[in-house]
């Protein structure tokens, strides 16, 4: 009689997906809590927590549902600690005649699962995970032949493939894109919604890493964890975006406020990521809101969203399979630098910085804009090699898996892959800052000051970036303007932007 096993990986909490159809005696999944995974990277605990506590209630609900379950927890005596020694010794002791698993969403893995696949005596197969809206290879095909890979020519084609807020083969409202409604800064005594928060007690399975030595990094409440652990909660974290969010979210989708760590986003990308909820799950659920109270929620509110999941989400993906493995080694202006000591414990008199980089601490998250344009603007300004960002970026979210993160990080936010993501580099000085949030008026820096012991570390930096990546950026069109005020500067004025940015490098630790 054929026995087959079955993997599970920890992003791969797919309840809908067609191997649960059916309940097959002969089929046994398994799952494992592993070091090999948990050790990749230092981690968030709350991203370790939340992987182990999502798919232990996975497991649970696989059994509920009458399928065989193997389940390795953290400390089991016989958990050998890495999908290979573990899949080996279920195969040999349960005498297993096939081995199946899904394709994994990261490169490394998929290269081990193959390498598995290819050394075991038994017949093996992959099917796909089913979450997406594209293959793999969808969006290198799109692009093929070209060199630069326009996010909004793949959301098109996107919106119309899979026939989304489209009127036949025109967006719906006759515009594609309304991003230009979408940059407000808060108003100064708005108050932001709360967002919904869970009280998961997750203390067993922070104890059970605690006995270990895995490092993380960041704090947890381990009795009152705040994340989705389960489909349920995702879903319900998704009415709540829907019906209390939405109609705010493109508005003050850019905006930053102090100690307020969501604002009006979704959070709901560890809960997609590891495939508690599918996309189009997502975007159907805001469509349906927006159809119902299209009188209160703008389009450009929905449009937003939506382009954030079937145009950025798809893209980032199909990019990572495209460019894999050449992508990770990326370093279009040999960076070298190390990251501040402070990003590891939010200690800076930066505070913007430190608003970030504490929140990511507390809560393991950080918007789009925290990450793109105050921790990310800030490392691309100081030099630091995009091997330690993308350290830090991989293990302090917890949405983190690489297949996203890498993209946003190498690419969108460092510029590392030369201009694959994004045509020109995300920096900016102060300005742009202030203009988004309400962090400079109580810091410690004068926005607008470019020199002296108070001066935005931002201003100096920012044009000590384009002066000292004349070489590569000095041709591009879209960056022209910055090189003609620089070039026009008096040498004055510019050698003192640049010795205050030396003194600020080589003082990075103390800012
Ligand atoms: P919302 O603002 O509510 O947006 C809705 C959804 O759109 C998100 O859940 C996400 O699935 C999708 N989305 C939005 N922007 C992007 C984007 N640029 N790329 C891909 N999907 C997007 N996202 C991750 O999921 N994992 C990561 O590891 C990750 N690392 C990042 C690193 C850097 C340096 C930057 C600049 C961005 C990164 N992002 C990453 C993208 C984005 O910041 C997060 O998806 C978003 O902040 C998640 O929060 P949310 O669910 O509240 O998003
Ligand atoms: C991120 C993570 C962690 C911390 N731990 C595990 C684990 O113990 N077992 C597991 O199956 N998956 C874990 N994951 C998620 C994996 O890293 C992820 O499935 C792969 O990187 C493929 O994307
Ligand atoms: Fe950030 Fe500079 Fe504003 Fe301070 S003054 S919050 S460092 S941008």
């Amino acid at each position: 009689m054929s026995k087959t096993l079955r993997l599970i990986l920890g992003d791969q909490l797919n309840s809908s997906h067609s191997w649960f159809k059916t309940v097959d005696d002969s089929v046994t999944y398994i799952m494992m809590e592993i070091r090999t995974e948990t050790d990749y990277v230092n981690h968030h605990i709350q991203k370790v927590v939340g992987i182990f506590a999502a798919m232990r209630n996975f497991k649970e609900q696989l059994l509920s549902d009458n399928h065989q379950v193997i389940y390795f927890n953290l400390n089991d005596e016989n958990n050998l600690q890495s999908f290979e020694a573990n899949i080996n010794k279920v195969i040999e002791t349960h005498k297993f005649t096939n081995f199946e698993y899904q394709l994994p969403d990261e490169y490394r893995v998929d290269l081990d699962l193959k390498k598995l696949c290819e050394s075991l005596a038994i017949e093996s197969s992959v099917v796909d995970s089913e979450h997406f809206f594209t293959t793999r290879k969808e969006l290198g095909d799109f692009f093929e032949g070209k060199k630069i890979y326009l996010m909004e020519s793949f959301y098109r084609a996107m919106r119309k493939k899979h026939n989304v807020l489209m009127d036949n083969d025109k967006p719906v409202t006759g515009q594609w894109n309304y991003d230009g409604e979408n940059r407000k800064k808060l108003p100064k005594n708005h108050k932001p919604i709360a967002p919904l928060v869970f009280d998961n007690d997750v203390t067993e399975i922070y104890n059970e890493i605690a006995k270990t030595n895995i490092k993380t990094i960041g704090t947890i409440d381990a009795k009152h964890f705040v994340w989705p652990t389960n489909r349920k909660q995702s879903l319900d974290l998704l009415d709540f975006f829907a019906t209390e969010c939405l109609q705010l979210f493109g508005s003050y989708q850019d905006a930053m406020t102090p100690n307020e760590w969501s604002l009006y986003h979704s959070r709901i990308s560890f809960s997609m990521n590891i495939k508690m909820i599918s996309p189009k799950e997502v975007i159907d659920r805001c469509i349906e809101e927006w159809q119902k109270r299209s009188n209160e929620i703008e389009y450009n509110q929905l449009e937003g969203f939506v382009r954030q999941i079937i145009g950025w989400r798809e893209y980032m993906r199909g990019i990572y399979w495209d460019k894999m493995p050449d992508f990770a080694s990326m370093n279009f202006f040999n960076n070298q630098e190390k990251l501040p000591e402070w990003f590891w414990t939010g200690k800076t008199k930066m505070n913007c910085l430190k608003d970030a980089i504490n929140q990511s601490l507390q809560y393991a998250y950080a918007h789009h804009i925290q990450r793109l344009m105050i921790t990310g603007n800030f490392a691309l300004l100081a030099g630091i090699h995009p091997d330690e960002l993308d350290n830090w970026y991989l293990g302090i979210y917890i949405d983190a898996f690489e297949w996203v993160e890498i993209t946003n990080t190498r690419g969108m936010s460092q510029f590392a892959d030369g201009g694959i993501v994004g045509t020109k580099p995300y920096v900016s000085s102060a300005s742009y800052i202030d203009k988004m949030s309400h962090y400079c008026g109580s810091c410690f820096y004068k926005k607008a000051l470019k020199t002296g012991e108070k001066a935005c570390p931002f201003n100096s930096l920012y044009w000590n970036f384009y002066d000292r990546n004349e070489e590569q950026l000095g041709k591009n069109p879209r960056i022209g303007m910055m090189y003609n005020v620089w070039r026009k500067m008096k040498p004055e004025d510019k050698t003192a932007l640049l010795q205050q940015a030396d003194y600020y490098l080589k003082n990075i630790n103390e800012l």
